[in-house]
């Protein structure tokens, strides 16, 4: 522990590295935009964000690995000329200067940018949550509720923050073949795409779940089964050769 948090000293920010996950419409399969997950390259070796991430959130490193998620995947966006969603975690939500950070990355016109914020994110303090999200949706940057339905206050949240996108969390999307499985999704999309947003099926892996996700209406899916998250040279090509 002692010697994972002088690791995490010594390797943030230069040795983060940010990996993309697509999320593609079932239509026709194409990517709309692409999730940001940080991997750090510790002694050579490339570790998930698993156990580390919580050590820096518990610890405040988190404030600069945010900042260096943020900064680069806002530069791999305008290579990838898709909107990048970045995690957004409690402890960096509530720093000092977050807004200010998000609003200089924030390109007016350009290649827009997602914060994922998620219920238990947010619960400690939902007003200033809410007043956040507003000054930083006024310079052009997007909301998404992640792993949506297993927090607290699913529905409180939705009604008192500024969302555009709903993310269905995929303990959901991996019962989407049995019954109460898809009832919860096929509720979560009603009420989604009730209030206007977008919403994204998470943890799609199987043909059997994109087929009842597509029965459903639902229109965006991520998944192992439509792309892994990967480096983004990798996605450049696989999106130049149309795949
Ligand atoms: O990348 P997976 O592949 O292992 O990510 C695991 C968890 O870590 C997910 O819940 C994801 O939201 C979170 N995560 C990934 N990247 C980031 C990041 O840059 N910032 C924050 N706060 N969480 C992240
Ligand atoms: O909490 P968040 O939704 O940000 O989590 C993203 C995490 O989900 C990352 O760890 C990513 O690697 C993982 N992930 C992405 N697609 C799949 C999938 O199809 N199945 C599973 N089990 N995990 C996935
Ligand atoms: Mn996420
Ligand atoms: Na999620």
């Amino acid at each position: 522990r002692v010697q994972l948090e002088s690791d995490l000293d010594r390797d943030v920010p230069d040795r983060l590295e940010v990996h993309y996950q697509p999320v593609v419409r079932t239509a026709d399969g194409r990517p709309v935009s692409v999730e940001a997950l940080v991997r750090w390259r510790r002694d050579g070796e490339l570790l998930l964000p698993g156990a580390w991430l919580e050590v820096a959130e518990q610890t405040g490193r988190i404030v600069a690995v945010g900042e260096a998620v943020l900064r680069r995947a806002c530069a791999d966006a305008s290579r990838l000329r898709l909107p990048v969603a970045v995690n957004v975690s409690a402890r960096q939500l509530a720093s000092p200067g977050f807004a200010e950070l998000v609003e200089s990355l924030a390109v007016p016109g350009g290649v827009p940018l997602v914060l994922e914020v998620t219920e238990t994110a947010v619960i400690a303090d939902v007003e200033g949550a809410r007043r956040l999200l507003e000054r930083v949706r006024a310079a052009g940057v997007r909301v998404a509720m992640d792993d949506f339905g297993t927090g607290w206050s699913s529905l409180g949240m939705l009604s008192r923050l500024p969302v555009d996108v709903l993310k269905i969390d995929r303990s959901f999307v991996a019962r989407v073949d049995e019954p109460d499985g898809r009832a919860l999704v096929e509720t979560v999309l009603l009420l989604g795409t009730s209030l206007g947003l977008d919403v994204v099926a998470e943890g799609v892996e199987t043909e059997e779940q994109l087929e009842v996700l597509r029965s459903l209406g639902c229109s965006l899916v991520q998944g192992f089964l439509t792309g892994r998250p990967q480096p983004v040279e990798r996605l450049l090509a696989a999106v130049a050769d149309g795949g």
